[in-house]
């Protein structure tokens, strides 16, 4: 194939391990669709800092929606049904942001991914996410995909030990990756973001991430 074809297509997935791909750019096509689906969800459940089972706010802001949430609080991490500032449940899983999920998985060799849970992070210039690994899921087979809006991050991509090396993958406004399989349990983080204003989300860096977090 020449270049001027492969142009044509935009950039090409890029595979970062076995399990692992990089979609430069595939949520640009749909932003404003998922912006919108975006909006309600943060009105119903806005940002907030949560504790650290150590007793810590944590520097990332987050939200959640989805039939469950990622909660953080002195009990520990898990997956809850209702969001603990509201006491109801959390926002519905937009039809489209599940559809785009669906879709980047099965771009990226992922067949049938159904996300019941989307982690919606927040982060400013100069917050950090340190290395951990993403375990309060039920289903480990299944895979993990994620959107990077805003300011572009550094995202730290690591083995399955925590002093495993890390690969430095840059992140930017619109990108998607989507890990799964061997590649599920790897330690992972980001560095400081640097500080920047993006045209379209301003000063800061919103991350979603769809997982299948319950059984069934
Ligand atoms: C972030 N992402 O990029 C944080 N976890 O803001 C994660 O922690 C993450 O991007 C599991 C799979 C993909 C991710
Ligand atoms: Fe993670």
């Amino acid at each position: 194939m020449i270049q001027s074809d492969l142009d044509l297509f935009g950039p090409q997935p890029h595979r970062l391990a076995n399990h692992t791909v990089l979609l430069p750019g595939f949520a640009l096509p749909d932003l404003e669709a998922i912006l919108d689906a975006l909006r309600p969800v943060l009105r119903a459940a806005p940002f907030r800092h949560m504790c650290t089972p150590g007793g810590l706010h944590m520097a990332v802001a987050l939200t959640n929606c989805g039939e469950l949430g990622w909660v953080s609080d002195a009990k520990g991490y898990r997956y809850s049904p209702t969001d603990p500032v509201s006491g109801q449940p959390w926002p519905a899983l937009p039809d489209v942001l599940t559809a785009f999920a669906s879709r980047s998985a099965a771009v990226a060799g992922f067949d049938g991914f159904a996300p019941d849970a989307c982690l919606v992070n927040h982060y400013q210039p100069g917050t950090r996410l340190t290395l951990h690994q993403d375990r309060d899921e039920r289903d480990f087979d299944q895979p993990i995909v994620s959107v990077s809006l805003g300011l572009p991050a550094v995202f730290l991509f690591g083995g399955l030990q925590r002093a495993d090396r890390t690969q430095r993958i840059p992140l930017s406004h619109g990108d998607v990756l989507v890990w799964g399989g061997e590649d599920r349990l790897r330690f992972h983080g980001v560095l400081p973001i640097k500080p920047g204003v993006h045209p379209r989300m301003g000063e800061r860096r919103v991350n979603l991430t769809f997982r299948k977090a319950g059984c069934g």
